[in-house]
């Protein structure tokens, strides 16, 4: 009898705690909803214009201002280079004998590299076959026009099965990009809406005739990581005194760190931009940030490979060559751009002028991220006018690695906890924060929209650490929120 009893106990306090665990659960996400879903909501609203657009649909008027969908690039006589993207939900075979669901640009997740010349006038047309929640391709790093930055609900609607739009931009700088849908971008990039864009030099920076160049693009499929689409790594052919140029590409949410095993090797671009004068490095570790590109120079020695191997995936290296495998190096030193590489000699920026500043406190806790303890658009944006030169600073408050990442502008690091950089200019499009971590970063306000401006941990995002920069006097005939169905950072 008494067992018998135990047992009832045993079991009704087991269905009560799972009874209260379900609710507990059911209200977070309900709570996370709430946040996650302004029913209506303009982002170019915060403007501090005369005839300020106001949410509830001025923005039919023309003299509010000029539209952000009004904002496109010059036509010029550049060569055209034209790519079809066909957005669908298809099942991935993985190269380690596994199915995935996934949400693909031409069946494939990745999507196809796109690879043009510095100067080319891209044309993507996005098709979208029966992804029901719409899609966007957003061009994370490059600077396009207002219209071209695919924000559902900022600077177009999201395209709908069925649906198609093309976007038209000039790839004025050279570097390494990556695009991705910037609709719901927490699941639609988990899900495997991404794919790598590179924009190759006019004249290369590389003085070095014999190197060749691939790039890698990590991502999360689901829960899967991935390497160029593959499970399983990559082996690269080469040969001794061989120059290599690897472009490395987190598309990821977390913090990736890579070692570089079997031969020094240089860090020759950040976020796209070539450094000047960097050294090399041996045995010092690379965190990669969420969002954000390192390109590296590696010559290939005598008589052993190099393998670059990362801390997230031990399974997912890149081997180049033949021979030994190199001991692992990792670990010793973290990279640090404080003081890599060797200032320009005549550097155009010796001294910050500065009209407009801006500070920014990333915090997290378990179920909110914010930006000065504000989520989403309740958060004041960042108000500029064209031409100001300003000065952001941003500080992590902890809640982990917060990547922050700012559309449509190139910004310059200006100092790392109160210290000045000193080798060479560094410029970004997604800084990497840790806790505790506070830097000073500047950029020229010459390119009017409405950008937004997130954490790259799409997850944190997602939870409300996301704003605008809006540029006085450009407004947008967009919404985010329930009702369009526009929601750029879900
Ligand atoms: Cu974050």
């Amino acid at each position: 009898m008494g067992k018998t009893n135990n047992k009832k106990h045993f079991f009704f306090f087991g269905f009560s705690l799972l009874l209260l665990l379900i609710g507990v659960t059911i209200s977070l996400y309900f709570w996370q909803i709430r946040l996650q879903k302004p029913v209506k909501v303009n982002m170019g609203q915060h403007q501090h214009t005369a005839n300020a657009v106001s949410s509830e649909g001025s923005h039919d008027h023309p003299n509010d201002g000029v539209s952000c969908e009004k904002i496109v690039d010059k036509e010029t006589s550049a060569p055209i280079r034209k790519f079809e993207l066909t957005a669908a939900r298809t099942t991935v075979k993985l190269d380690n004998g596994k199915t995935v669901e996934a949400w693909t640009f031409n069946d494939m997740s990745p999507g196809p590299e796109l690879r043009v010349q510095q100067g080319d006038r891209v044309v993507v047309t996005l098709h979208n076959k029966d992804i029901a929640e719409g899609v966007t391709i957003h061009w994370h790093g490059v600077k396009v026009p207002c219209s071209q930055d695919g924000i559902a609900g900022v600077t177009q609607e999201s395209i709908m099965p069925g649906n198609q739009f093309t976007y038209t931009f000039t790839a004025s700088e050279p570097g390494t990009y990556w695009y991705h849908s910037h609709q719901m971008s927490s699941i639609q990039v988990q899900k495997g809406l991404l794919g790598s864009f590179i924009v190759e030099p006019r004249t290369s920076s590389i003085p070095l005739s014999t190197a060749t160049e691939i790039s890698a693009i990590f991502q999360q499929l689901n829960s899967a990581m991935l390497l160029n689409g593959s499970a399983s790594g990559l082996n690269l052919a080469g040969k001794a005194g061989d120059y290599e140029r690897l472009r490395l590409i987190n598309a990821g949410n977390d913090t990736i760190n890579i070692s570089v095993d079997g031969a020094p090797f240089q860090v020759i671009a950040m976020d796209g931009h070539d450094l000047h004068e960097t050294g090399k490095l041996d045995g010092v570790t690379i965190p990669i940030g969420a969002g954000q590109r390192y390109d590296l120079l590696v010559q290939l020695p005598e008589h052993n490979k190099v393998v670059i191997r990362n801390d997230l995936d031990k399974s997912l290296s890149i081997t180049f060559g033949s021979g030994t495998d190199p001991e692992p190096s990792g670990g010793r030193e973290m990279f640090s751009f404080v003081n890599y590489g060797s200032p320009l000699p005549n550097d155009p920026l010796n001294k910050l002028t500065v009209d407009k500043q801006f500070e920014l406190r990333l915090g997290r806790s378990l179920f909110v991220s914010s930006i000065n303890n504000h989520s989403f658009h309740e958060i004041p944006p960042m108000n500029v006018k064209e031409g100001d030169r300003v000065l952001i600073t941003i500080t992590n408050e902890g809640g982990g690695d917060h990547p922050f990442h700012i559309h449509g502008h190139t910004f310059r690091v200006w100092s790392k906890n109160g210290v000045l950089l000193k080798g060479s200019p560094v410029y970004l499009d997604t800084l990497l924060t840790k806790k505790g971590e506070t830097y000073e970063v500047y950029l020229v306000a010459d390119n009017p929209g409405l950008w937004m401006a997130h954490c790259h941990n799409l997850q944190h995002a997602s939870m409300g650490m996301s704003m605008m920069l809006n540029y006085e006097g450009i407004t947008t005939p967009f919404r985010v929120g329930t009702n369009s169905g526009n929601l750029p950072d879900l």
